[in-house]
């Protein structure tokens, strides 16, 4: 090998420590254990630097991993050019190609708060190991959005991703200070000189060939929810959060395929009928090629991605027109859909979904429903199917090229994380049960 690739492995479990949890957003955000209170802060901290770092030089920068999912389809990591883009939709490699991915956001930031938040901003050594621990115990907090938040108490997005500025811990102490929040949106820059910075737009010519699927793409700098691409704000970001929150409490499946809230179909998804059968479970493949009419029953429809492509349309906008979507000054529960206004934002695409920092809390939300249905079912990928064995491009598992496939993905404990429900001692009553506690009986 010329190059050395890099090494998505987890972060490391601490020597005799149960395997760490990743963490439900709005509980762990608004938690007043102090050791929580430092993860929120080198989380916090750590998306910002990851935002800073050089998207031309830097392939751990954020704009470089945020474009390994879609735009600018620029090779990475040394792998081979994507047939289009990196990622997998829409097919049964959907949920674990998206593991991988978010391990190695997952491995960088943590690799970001140690070497870089700790090392730069901590010198008393007490401190630094109190700090330390806490980032070695630290995983990609989850948004679960199917339940209410603990902070709003409603559903939609917790504040520590609805927010622009939020209130963290001092490096290294034990008062807050404001910061501005990188999970609100993503900001592309570049630095130009000492100290200086030159803001690009995501699509800029500068960052490689591509060809932009949505309008307007090229003009932001910044990331939007249910913005107007024409609106003067647009290439900024603008973010409509007011308009997230409602489309996720309404859920008007966009699709109009699903029906009942976003609990019942997670609670359905974990029931016997799903525990069957990998295919059906994971991927809108499976109604695609079993539906054998315009109104299939639920089972045909209803799969993980199905879930997961509403909460990506909820959460960037998208035109009234077609599909139904609420104004945010609309109080009426009963108002009607807006008719031929055009919404949009990066969530709602997938070249660009990426960038918005809230995919990442989206997605890790995907793996716990996964995780859970592995747990429940002991069920994976077929071992005769080919995508058991297929390389999960651009994401190797050593430095020497090798790739990650998704025949070892199905342990994530292994892998050095795991979620609340499934710690030491979950049985499958005890997971069912908390199913049930969290998501209710499944629509019937
Ligand atoms: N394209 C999907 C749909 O139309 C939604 C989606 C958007 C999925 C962005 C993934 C993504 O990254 O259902």
């Amino acid at each position: 090998m010329e190059h050395k690739t890099f090494a998505i492995t987890g972060i490391p479990v601490p020597a005799g420590q149960p395997v760490p949890v990743r963490r439900e957003v709005s509980q762990w955000a608004t938690s007043t254990d102090p050791q929580d209170q430092i993860q929120v802060s080198l989380f916090v901290r750590a998306v910002k630097k990851m935002q800073l770092r050089d998207p031309l030089k830097n392939e751990l920068s954020f704009y470089r991993i945020a474009g390994i999912h879609g735009l600018p389809a620029k090779r990475w990591n040394h792998a081979p050019s994507p047939d289009g883009f990196y990622c997998a939709h829409n097919t049964y490699q959907f949920p674990t190609w998206h593991r991988p991915y978010l391990m190695l956001y997952e491995q960088v930031l943590h690799d970001i708060m140690v070497q870089e938040v700790i090392e730069e901003g901590i010198s008393d050594p007490a401190i630094k190991a109190t700090w330390t621990a806490a980032a070695d115990t630290w995983r990609l907090p989850f948004w679960d959005w199917a339940i209410k938040q603990q902070d709003t108490q409603e559903l939609g997005l917790p504040n520590l991703l609805s927010e622009a500025n939020v209130k963290i811990l001092k490096v290294g102490d034990t008062e807050t200070e404001p910061f501005d929040n990188p999970l609100y949106k993503f900001v592309n820059r570049l630095p130009v000189g000492k100290d200086k910075w030159e803001k690009v737009a995501m699509g800029d010519p500068r960052m490689g060939k591509y060809k932009i699927q949505a309008e307007n793409f090229d003009k932001s700098i910044g990331t939007s929810r249910w913005a107007k691409p024409d609106d003067s704000e647009w290439a900024k970001g603008k973010v409509d959060n007011k308009m997230v929150n409602e489309n996720i409490k309404n859920a008007e499946w966009y699709k109009k395929l699903l029906a009942g809230s976003i609990a019942d179909n997670v609670a359905r998804l974990l029931t016997d009928d799903y525990f069957l059968d990998y295919n059906k479970f994971s991927s809108t493949r499976y109604a695609k090629h079993n539906s054998n009419g315009s109104d299939p029953c639920a089972t045909e429809w209803l799969s993980l991605e199905m879930v997961h492509n509403n909460i990506h349309m909820w959460v960037g906008g998208y035109t009234g027109t077609s599909t139904g979507g609420y104004t945010s000054d609309s109080e009426d529960e009963d108002d009607e859909p807006v008719k031929g206004e055009t919404f949009d934002g990066h969530m709602a695409n997938v070249p660009v979904a990426g960038f918005d920092p809230v995919f990442y809390l989206h997605h890790a939300n995907v793996d716990r429903i996964l995780a859970i249905w592995h747990f429940l079912s002991d069920k994976w990928i077929n071992p005769g199917d080919s995508i058991y064995t297929e390389d999960l491009r651009p994401f190797t598992k050593d430095e020497q090229g090798s790739y990650h496939s998704s025949q070892f993905m199905s342990d994530e404990k292994q892998w050095g994380y795991t979620y609340p429900e499934l710690t030491a001692g979950a049985t499958k009553d005890s997971v069912k049960q908390r199913v049930w506690e969290l998501y209710g009986h499944p629509m019937m």
